[in-house]
């Protein structure tokens, strides 16, 4: 009897039929929306789960799914994960590490140009057809290239954006984090440790890449926000939550700052109404990682972690070890 697997969202097909060899699959490929009570069902009738960064698995999902043995998410980061809670029920929690470094790295950047060059703001200017003549002054946007790069969360994507600011723009690179970077890290990105407020007041444009937590909730809000330069750029890649969207959208309108760049919203795919009305933000629906071939290596990981679970009894990319007795 092969194992059951539940796929939560659509992914490539042929992922799901590779799956099939060694899963009894049920995969949504037609995406159909979840309630709270049909993914809680769903669950408790799987050995296994293939999830997004939008698909909770929790206490109260995991109480009432005792055959669940693993949950592996098509994405680094795992929010949406109560790891603690899966260790003590012994329920392997895995991600997608690594294999998305570089790509989001490049949206990151992308955003960041797109930002500060006002990209958005004047395409939509061009398209509503109020192009008559050139001006001086004409969506004058901020430097990038010899500007003051500020990284808040230096792991593998802040280090990608780093390198991409210090070699390709010959940008200044400060950032902050839990712990500071080796040397020899250091010496590649040409970043420098700072402390958050330093961080906060030299950065002409700050990019955020840290993980979203309790402790990082509303990281940068209005006090925060109020210590940037009324010149600077704001980039949010991580998660919604880190910045309180509510806080930037006044800030925005009242130009405390000259634009942000947000791929990541609080409750989204909701969005904070503000948000739309201000002018000089660039918003994208979370797509750092998209390329057809990042995307591939995600689904491609998250279903060997599975088939490397239910073959070998070890996930390739564990979040956590399970010593209670195995299910
Ligand atoms: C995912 C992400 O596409 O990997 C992450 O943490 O935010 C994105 O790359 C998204 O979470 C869907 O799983």
């Amino acid at each position: 009897m092969k194992p059951k697997l539940l796929v939560a969202r659509p992914i490539f097909q042929s992922v799901v039929d590779a799956l099939s060899t060694h899963f009894e699959v049920t995969s949504n490929q037609v995406d159909a929306a979840w309630t709270p009570d049909s993914w809680k069902l769903a669950i408790s009738q799987h050995d296994a789960a293939l999830t997004t960064g939008s698909d909770p698995i929790n206490g109260n999902v995991l109480g009432a799914s005792p055959r669940l043995k693993i949950a592996a998410n098509m994405a680094v980061g795992f929010n949406n994960f109560d790891v603690p809670a899966m260790t003590a029920l012994g329920v392997i929690a895995s991600n997608t590490p690594d294999v998305l470094t570089e790509t989001t790295a490049d949206f990151g950047f992308a955003l960041l140009m797109a930002t500060a060059r006002r990209l958005t703001e004047s395409e939509h200017y061009l398209r509503a057809g109020h192009w008559k003549q050139w001006r001086y002054d004409m969506f004058a946007g901020a430097e990038v290239h010899g500007s003051t790069l500020g990284i808040l969360g230096m792991g593998r994507i802040g280090q990608g954006i780093a390198r991409r600011g210090a070699h390709g723009f010959g940008m200044k690179v400060i950032y902050h984090n839990r712990s500071q970077l080796n040397s020899v890290t250091e010496a590649e990105c040409k970043a420098r440790f700072v402390d958050k407020e330093t961080l906060l007041k030299a950065a002409d444009h700050l990019v955020l890449v840290l993980p979203y937590s309790a402790e990082s909730h509303h990281t940068i809000g209005a006090a925060e926000i109020a210590k940037m330069k009324p010149t600077a750029t704001l980039i949010n890649i991580a998660r919604g939550g880190i910045v309180d969207d509510a806080a930037l959208a006044v800030a925005l309108e009242k130009k405390q700052i000259a634009a942000a760049g947000l791929d990541v919203f609080e409750g989204e795919p909701a969005l904070n109404p503000a948000l739309l009305k201000v002018p000089n933000v660039v918003l994208t629906p979370h797509i750092a990682s998209s390329t057809i071939q990042t995307r591939m290596a995600m689904a491609k990981l998250a279903a060997d972690n599975l088939i490397e679970f239910f073959a070998k009894g070890q996930a390739l990319t564990p979040l956590n070890q399970v010593t209670v007795p195995s299910k």
